[in-house]
């Protein structure tokens, strides 16, 4: 009798061990905007504009109010986010050329790569800027690599770098999608290539003009950063981008819905250029900038009816957040400042994008996983450096000693379970200026540079003194404070020391 039930019952108990391991293991869904900033979004407060579908996932999840980029531009962000380790303490992360090499080295520990390990199919589509190709840069013609395969990725469908740089075409795991081999892609960032016409010398061809920079090769309209030449069968149509992508995320959705899944959609919206479809055009009174976020509040929405419709949002977690703060003008003439009206992109905080003061690092942040992350809002300090070592911890994989070193496990802050999240957080501004957060106290470093960035109007928060706030009383960094309270800077100056001499 006993014999004759023991298979059944081992295949049960196989069968509940693998229905509590799927239970553990969701799928990863990974929104990241660019230049989406802290009070962008109507659940962070925005009022003149709209984001529900947005909204909805907060409801439904944990808003942080005290989530950090590790920077205020974007490739150092993403190289910390997929990496664990802060960018600066690399060289040559700053922001990257169109045409950079691989700027992760293939024999580090990574997010998807972690992930991959853990059984995830791991998929990357949107906007890269980490660099493509081996020292030198990329074979545009033939096999791009490495890249996100060689880093754990098992998908990818990129912009190379970002929507204002050459080369304006997608790239597909190795390949150029659509590149017609008799029209070869050349890509150069010094010397003009090629006969076609640029911002600078045509403007006249211009459907939006730039502002600062961007004046160079001339595609779909739109002046770049950088020259290109050839592979016009290839080029993308920046009004058809966000479906594009979002229509690329579903697929991997639905193509990996059997199986965990990490997917990380790296929106190009609400980068420049601002050329959201047609349908958004004029919808947000604000001008392509607020269309723009009304474009990326659609995409969200159409990701999460995915998951709906596929029957997957109880076993999936879902994170939105961005790569650094928002700026308005960044060097197209798009109606951007004088249609601002009373929207205040930065929220409550000073500076923005490029900025060491809070509006460079502090962005929206918001997980959601039914049942599993409490819902509200949390002040848990929290950087997404630490995505890579507090994902492996959910996800049962060990990351080795001396890899991913500035990733701490943050999970219990991640699931709401812990209101207090890291001990401190480290912020890096354009001009590599380092700031601390511990308590209420921010702490700048002494920096040099201009206090503001003038194509830009950006506030930079450069000061050659050491500056201190209380964030609690004064979030918006308005007074300076280091010249009554020493021993708070002396304690956080060591502080920030200890950690930049970390490895
Ligand atoms: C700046 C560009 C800006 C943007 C930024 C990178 C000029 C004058 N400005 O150099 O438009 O592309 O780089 O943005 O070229 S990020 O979000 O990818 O970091
Ligand atoms: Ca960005």
């Amino acid at each position: 009798m006993k014999n004759r039930f023991l298979p059944l019952v081992c295949s049960l108990l196989v069968f509940a061990g693998l229905a509590a391991h799927a239970q553990q293991k969701p799928n990863i869904v990974l929104i990241y905007a660019d230049d989406l900033g802290y009070g962008d979004l109507s659940c962070y407060g925005a009022t003149k504009v709209k984001t529900p579908n947005i909204d909805r996932v907060a409801t439904e999840g944990l808003r942080f109010t005290n989530a950090h980029a590790t920077s205020a531009t974007c490739t150092p962000s993403r190289y910390s986010l997929l990496t664990g380790q802060y960018a600066w303490r690399k060289t040559g992360t700053g922001i990257a050329p169109g045409d950079a090499a691989l700027l992760i080295p293939t024999n580090r520990v990574t997010l998807p790569g972690m992930l991959q390990r853990a059984g995830y199919q791991t998929g990357v589509v949107g906007k890269w800027h980490l660099g493509l190709g081996p020292k030198g840069g990329p074979d545009w013609n033939g096999d791009i690599k490495p890249g996100p395969l060689e880093i754990g990725f098992n998908y990818s469908f990129l912009l190379p770098a970002t929507g204002d740089r050459v080369p304006c075409v997608y790239v597909e795991n190795h390949r150029i999608v659509g590149l017609n081999p008799s029209d070869p892609v050349q890509v150069s960032y010094k010397d003009p290539i090629g006969t076609e016409p640029t911002g600078k010398a045509n403007p006249e061809l211009l459907k939006m003009m730039y502002s600062h920079g961007h004046d160079q090769t001339i595609i779909n309209g739109v002046s770049r950063i950088g020259y290109m030449s050839g592979g016009k069968s290839a080029r993308w149509v920046d009004e058809e981008m966000a479906d594009v992508l979002t229509g690329k995320v579903n697929q991997f959705i639905e193509t990996n819905q059997k199986k965990s899944f990490f997917v990380y959609f790296s929106t190009h919206d609400i980068h420049v250029p601002r050329m959201p479809h047609s349908r958004f055009v004029g919808k947000s009174g604000m001008g392509p900038r607020g269309d723009a976020i009304l474009q990326l509040d659609y995409c969200v929405g159409e990701v999460m009816k995915t998951l709906d419709r596929l029957g997957l949002k109880d076993q999936t977690m879902v994170i939105i957040s961005s790569d650094n703060g928002p700026v308005v003008d960044d060097g197209y003439q798009d109606e951007a400042v004088a249609k601002l009206g009373g929207h205040t992109p930065a929220g409550p905080l000073r500076g923005g994008k490029y900025s060491a003061f809070d509006a460079g690092t502090r962005v929206p942040f918001i997980v959601r996983w039914p049942g599993k992350v409490t819902v509200g809002t949390s002040d848990a300090l929290l950087s997404q450096v630490d995505l890579l070592a507090s994902l492996a911890v959910l996800t049962g994989q060990k990351v080795g000693a001396g890899e991913a070193t500035d990733s701490f496990n943050t999970l219990n802050a991640l699931l709401g379970k812990d209101p207090k999240g890291r001990d401190y957080v480290i912020e890096h501004a354009l001009n590599n200026t380092l700031s601390i957060i511990k308590g209420n106290w921010k702490y700048i470093e002494p920096g040099q540079g201009p206090a503001v960035q003038k194509n830009t109007n950006t506030e930079l928060g450069n000061n050659p003194q050491p500056q201190l706030y209380n964030l609690k009383t004064d979030l918006g960094e308005t007074k300076n404070v280091a010249g009554q309270n020493p021993h708070v800077v002396a304690e956080l100056t060591s502080l920030l020391k200890t950690v930049k001499e970390g490895k």
